[in-house]
């Protein structure tokens, strides 16, 4: 006899549609009240095809919920200068509420120094100093979207985050980092993992809330995971069958877990909501 638990899957997908739509009202609001379009630019250096997809994805999202958006895209062999003249001209443009600089960047471009000089008021992914300045304060101003739409996916869960053990796997900038000091500000007690972490399973054992961010295919056993844990999944891996796949091992973390997002359809879709979020907050404080 089965006689398994499942965990609930958090729908990222429709969390995400819930987000557009309250959005999609407040940006009606926005132009009724100041006569202001949202707008934002994408910058799209080279080609790589899973940055293609991504973009298209923003630029389709901010159609729908009626931001103006524009694309630059840019050949592979784009100099530093190149970026950062086109950077400035968007700071200088006043239709141009937010900027986006999508990573990764060709290795001949100074990231840590393109992501410095967007302005931190239109800096909707969040990545400018200031910002992460703002957010490490406790004091946050525009957040970084994958982490934010992950506090948001958890919040949908009505799970209460004081007090409880999370821990993060990944320490990027543009997830693990920011994301930790989330958890933090909400009063969880916050450990962050990486590949120099020694016991990572025992870590994981007693992990309430457990947020993976690696970049390997299903990495995470389901045996490490803590009984009633909320598994957030923010990995995006293409496995070797070519489908794409978390960085939990979905079937047998559902088995312990109370919470838990797929792969596609979880937090994939909120980073761009909270991307849109981001770009009406923007418009409403040039305001
Ligand atoms: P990243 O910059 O490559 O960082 C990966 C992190 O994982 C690093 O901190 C690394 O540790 C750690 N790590 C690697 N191997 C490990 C291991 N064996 N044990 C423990 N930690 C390990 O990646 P990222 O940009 O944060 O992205 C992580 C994943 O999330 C990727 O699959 C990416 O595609 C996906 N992602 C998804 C979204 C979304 O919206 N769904 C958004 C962003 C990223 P070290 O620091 O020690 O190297
Ligand atoms: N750079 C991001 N680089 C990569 N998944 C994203 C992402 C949508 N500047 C800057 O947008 O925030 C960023 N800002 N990132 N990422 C990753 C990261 C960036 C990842 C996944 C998705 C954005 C997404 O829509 C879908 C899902 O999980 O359901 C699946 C899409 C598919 O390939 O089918």
């Amino acid at each position: 006899m089965e006689n398994l638990k499942t965990a609930k899957i958090i729908n990222g997908k429709e969390i995400a549609a819930q987000v557009r739509a309250e959005l999609k009202s407040e940006i009606e609001e926005l132009k009724n009240k100041t006569g202001t379009t949202p707008g934002l630019t994408v910058v799209l250096v080279g080609e790589n095809p899973a940055s293609v997809v991504y973009v298209r994805n923003k630029i389709k999202a901010c159609e729908e919920v009626g931001i103006k958006s524009v694309q630059h895209k840019l050949p592979e062999t784009t100099t530093h200068a190149e970026l950062l003249a086109l950077i400035r001209e968007l700071n200088a443009s006043k239709d141009v509420h937010g900027i986006l600089v999508q990573l990764p960047l060709p290795k001949q471009i100074d990231e840590e120094e393109i992501l410095e000089e967007i302005s931190p008021s239109k800096d909707v992914d969040g990545f400018h100093p200031y910002n992460v300045g703002r957010l490490m304060i406790g004091n946050p101003v525009l957040q970084p979207c994958t982490p934010y739409g992950v506090m948001r996916l958890i919040e949908s869960t009505g799970v209460d985050l004081s007090g409880k053990d999370a821990v993060v796997v990944g320490r990027s900038n543009i997830v693990g980092k920011p994301m930790a000091m989330m958890l933090l500000r909400r009063n969880a007690t916050v450990t962050v993992c990486h590949s120099k972490t020694k016991d990572l399973a025992e870590r994981i054992k007693k992990a309430d809330i457990l947020v993976a961010a690696i970049g390997r295919a299903e990495f995470i056993k389901g045996e490490w995971v803590k009984e009633g844990a909320v598994v957030i999944d923010v990995g995006m891996n293409r496995s070797q069958d070519g489908k794409l796949v978390g960085d939990v091992d979905f079937e047998g973390a559902s088995e312990r877990a109370s919470f838990i997002t797929p792969v596609p359809g979880g937090v994939g879709p909120m980073t761009i909501a909270m991307l849109l979020k981001n770009t009406v907050e923007a418009a409403r404080r040039s305001k």
